[in-house]
């Protein structure tokens, strides 16, 4: 008997949307939360597919998320959009806020969004690759919980803090990352537990500051930062720029504010904004030339860029018409619709 499950996408956006619904979503909500779990399970990004479901509706019942409230996008006449989740979920306010940033952003040549109050638990990549599909570079970051140690340190502080990057390329997908800078996410660790597999080492340690393959030891220990000092310094930047810098909470507050009731982490994101257009004094022809041979340079010699995968996986699971999720996931998922 198979031990996957063959969903359609329309099959993921309707169990997306009915399981919300149940939690208590708002049909807005709901409909923005729903089209970026399908836009992530079609390119085969399991931790934060349908499997962050879980965390939407754990978000829920802490009964701190508002999952009718309606952003409010203040007033400005600068290259900052401010937007006020207002106690609900991050998607809402960056769907509802994006094509100001991008006007924005055509007039000023760069342009930032600042997302307050908002629960999160989403990828990233989907937000920066709807700027470079308007022509746009674009950055996005945010913090999360203070599961991760910084380097040389024993307790968590930081959160796995994401940073995503897109730049967009003429009749091509973009170039685009996105990564925790934890060296693993907590997505991640938490698949690992259900699946009972060890971690690869190097990835977290236990609370007394060991280093720990075990998924259930590393999540009550500490995470690691990939990359040493260079990660952690990432992590520590991203903490700054969509916290204290846009007048919001760091993982550490954020952890506190859950008052270890679970959920999705509560805080801000920032999303930076780049016209190259504007940038390249009108040679951004030439400069998209530059850009595509850099590329050629890196993929001729055999390495493949980030998001390669991802691009591979949405182009076979769209020309099949279906996905392929776990039999347990899918069993689990059906409880939460029920
Ligand atoms: P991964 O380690 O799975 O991948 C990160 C990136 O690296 C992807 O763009 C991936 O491309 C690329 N990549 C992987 N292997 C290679 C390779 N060999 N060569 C070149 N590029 C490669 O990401 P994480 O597990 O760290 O993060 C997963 C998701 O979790 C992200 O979308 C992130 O936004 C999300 N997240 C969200 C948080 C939140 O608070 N909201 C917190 C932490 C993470 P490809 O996809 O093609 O493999
Ligand atoms: O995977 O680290 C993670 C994460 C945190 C919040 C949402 N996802």
């Amino acid at each position: 008997m198979s031990d996957t499950v063959k969903l359609t996408l329309d099959e993921i956006r309707n169990l997306s949307l009915s399981i919300l619904t149940k939690s208590g979503f708002g049909p807005e909500h709901a409909a923005a939360i729903a089209d970026v779990l399908t836009t992530c399970q079609v390119d085969d990004c399991q931790s934060h597919g349908l499997f962050r479901l879980f965390m939407c509706n754990d978000t829920m019942k802490t009964g701190k998320i508002d999952g009718h409230v309606a952003p409010a996008l203040a007033p400005s006449d600068n290259a900052i959009v401010r937007v006020d989740a207002r106690g609900g979920m991050s998607l809402l306010a960056f769907r509802e806020t994006l094509p100001v940033l991008i006007e924005k952003t055509r007039t000023h040549g760069i342009a930032a969004m600042a997302i307050n109050r908002c629960f999160h638990f989403s990828a990233l990549w989907p937000e920066v690759e709807s700027l470079s599909s308007e022509g746009l570079a674009a950055m996005a970051m945010v913090p999360s919980h203070s599961w991760v140690a910084p380097a040389g340190g024993t307790r968590g502080s930081l959160g796995t803090n994401p940073l995503a990057f897109s730049w967009p390329r003429q009749g091509k997908d973009p170039f685009t990352f996105d990564f925790a800078t934890s060296a693993f996410a907590r997505g991640e660790i938490e698949l690992y537990h259900r699946a009972g597999k060890p971690l690869p080492e190097g990835v977290a340690i236990d609370k007394y500051g060991n280093p720990t393959t075990d998924p259930q030891t590393a999540m009550e220990g500490a995470m690691l930062t990939f990359g040493s000092y260079k990660g952690s310094a990432l992590s520590i930047m991203i903490e700054l720029l969509a916290g204290p810098l846009i007048d919001d909470l760091t993982s550490l507050e954020s952890m506190e504010f859950a008052e270890g009731q679970g959920g999705a982490p509560y805080h801000g994101e920032i999303i930076l904004a780049f016209d190259p257009a504007q940038f390249s004094g009108g040679r951004a022809a030439a400069n998209d030339e530059r850009a595509e041979r850099l590329f050629a340079d890196i993929v001729d010699q055999g390495a493949r860029l980030p998001s390669q995968r991802r691009f591979a996986a949405r182009a076979h699971n769209t020309a099949r018409g279906h996905v392929e999720i776990a039999k347990t996931l899918y069993e689990d998922l059906l409880v939460l619709a029920e």
